[in-house]
């Protein structure tokens, strides 16, 4: 008879989930005992790194990725990490090792005290089987859970079940396919075809889940066959459009008044794929202009629900957008891509436009950027021109700790693109254990640290709320040369455009860190 984790292992190669990234403790190591040779297991050594670096891997590839975490004390480092991995949907499978059963009740060491209630309420499903027999479904459940809500889900697994031998029913779950398809009606299609057929102005909004299903592409061809202004939705943790494409209008700003403002003169908003809205500044104000009408379609049931007003169509995106270019006459070709302006220059050290434009003329088109520098938004849209899919990922819960490991999961996911991360001298710190794995692993990616000394987005904060003169917003004296260097990461410092060019010319064939100072700016 197969023992619980044979067939635990055997569910997981059936359904591609071979790459384990996990800091495993003596609970954990049951399940890791006999896993099969061509499994491959990253460590990091740090929960909120092994997140961000599955996250990362999760977006690049668009699939599952089973995370391997300690019990309380693991799973609990792992909470601020996973509050970005919810936001970018991203099925990100965790499971836990549980003490034996026996010792759950009378909380022995390393016992997860209600352990379907610790990761709430961050994942959409948490489980403990019940008894042993129960693993292999169990975990079968978790992992449909997550591909299809596209959320987290937790799975604690008492230890001494995993050499446990099953009876047959347990591997009927090996066989199971479970698949998603929310189309909407003819009927649904047609009055959305109408609407847009019937408006005078119409405008699109595009989301992070446009990018993340594969629709990137498809929402270009639309938004270019019915002529519409886009905008990505604010707060973006990733890139739907072009953004300098002659359609763009720009990232929404995240507040409820600057979002009416800009909606003003359209009277129709048809939203893909985004929630409405991710909202952060409070900027009160009327939600819509009078007399605009908001369409959102998303296949997020929660997101439909919670939003403030719009009518929403809960429905996968991209049958949609195929049945809108169907049935709705092509509008004139949009004209020519803009040209970036002219990089601002700093007085004192390099101001941050002058980075992204030397990393604009100096990397391939299709690079993809992991971005976690907070106060230089501005800066990087006016001097980024990205064209392609899956070239931009950002905390999707503003979370900091993601970047950093994060460009180590999507460098992995997809060894065909080259990967840069673009992140802050303070963020840097909260996922720093990821430059252990990134040169354990030798996986080929370019860290550029923006070294400006402060928290600047807060300082940027600060004098939003009134509140200029706070305490904890600066940050002198880091040196990520060194840090990197004793994580085997080998780094340089650089202070003038031209040597930053110079660097940025040759290509890593493992890790590789560049600090480069610059002055600090605003969002
Ligand atoms: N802790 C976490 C886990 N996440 C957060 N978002 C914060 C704290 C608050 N926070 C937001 S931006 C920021 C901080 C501390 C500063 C980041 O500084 P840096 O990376 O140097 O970027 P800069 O703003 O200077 O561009």
């Amino acid at each position: 008879m197969p023992t619980a984790r044979r067939l635990a292992h055997e569910f997981l190669d059936r359904r591609g989930l071979t790459t384990i990234f996990g800091n495993p403790g003596s609970n954990e190591l049951p399940f890791l005992a006999e896993l099969p040779s061509h499994f491959r297991y990253v460590l990091g050594l740090h929960e909120g790194a092994v997140v961000g670096m599955a996250d990362g891997y999760a977006q690049a590839t668009g699939r599952p990725v089973l995370v391997n975490l300690h019990a309380a004390a693991g799973s609990g480092n792992a909470m601020g990490a996973l509050t970005n991995a919810v936001y970018s949907r991203s099925p990100l499978v965790l499971t836990a090792g549980q003490q034996v059963r026996s010792a759950i009740g009378l909380e022995a060491m390393l016992a997860n005290v209600d352990a379907t209630q610790l990761m709430r309420p961050l994942v959409g499903w948490a489980g403990e089987p019940s008894c042993a027999e129960d693993v292999p479904r169990s975990l079968a459940q978790a992992v449909f859970e997550a591909e299809l809500h596209r959320r987290p889900t937790y799975l604690s697994v008492p230890y001494d079940d995993w050499a446990a031998e099953l009876p047959a029913n347990a591997a009927a779950t090996l066989n199971r396919n479970v698949q998603r398809g929310l189309a909407p009606s003819p009927a649904q299609l047609d009055e959305l075809a109408a609407a847009l057929a019937g408006a005078q102005n119409p405008a699109l909004v595009l989301g992070g889940d446009v990018d993340a299903t594969g629709l990137f592409d498809r929402a270009v061809a639309l938004a270019e066959h019915l002529g519409l202004p886009t905008w990505v939705a604010p707060s973006p943790h990733r890139l739907p459009f072009p953004n300098r494409h002659p359609l763009f209008r720009g990232v929404l700003p995240a507040g409820i008044a600057p979002i009416s403002a800009a909606f003003t003169g359209h009277d129709l908003v048809l939203v893909l794929g985004a929630p409405v809205f991710r909202y952060h500044q409070h900027v009160p104000g009327e939600y819509l202009p009078e007399g605009t009408r908001l369409i959102q379609v998303t296949d997020d049931f929660g997101a439909a629900a919670r939003a403030p007003m719009g009518e929403a169509l809960v429905a996968d995106p991209a049958p949609v957008i195929e049945a809108l270019l169907a049935k709705l006459p092509a509008r004139p070709p949009a004209g020519e891509f803009a040209a970036n302006p002219e990089p601002k220059t700093g007085a004192k050290a390099l101001h941050p436009e002058q980075v992204f434009a030397a990393l604009r003329e100096t990397q391939t088109d299709d690079t993809r950027y992991v971005v976690e520098s907070t106060s230089t938004n501005s800066a990087w849209w006016r001097q980024m021109d990205l064209r392609r899919e899956g070239s931009y990922f950002f905390p999707a819960a503003g979370g900091l700790g993601f970047g950093l490991p994060a460009a180590v999961g999507v460098a992995m996911g997809s060894p065909d693109r080259p990967v840069v991360g673009v992140i802050g001298d303070g963020s840097a710190n909260y996922g720093i254990t990821a430059l252990w794995s990134a040169a354990h692993y030798r996986v080929p990616v370019t860290f550029v640290i923006l070294r400006n000394g402060v928290y600047g987005a807060l300082r940027w904060f600060g004098e939003l709320l009134g509140t200029p003169d706070v305490p904890g917003t600066e940050i002198p004296g880091l040196d990520f040369t060194a840090i990197a260097a004793g994580y085997g990461v080998p780094a340089t410092t650089v202070t003038d455009a031209g040597d930053l060019l110079d660097q940025l010319k040759s290509t890593p064939d493992g890790p590789r860190l560049i600090q480069v100072d610059t002055e600090p700016t605003t969002p």
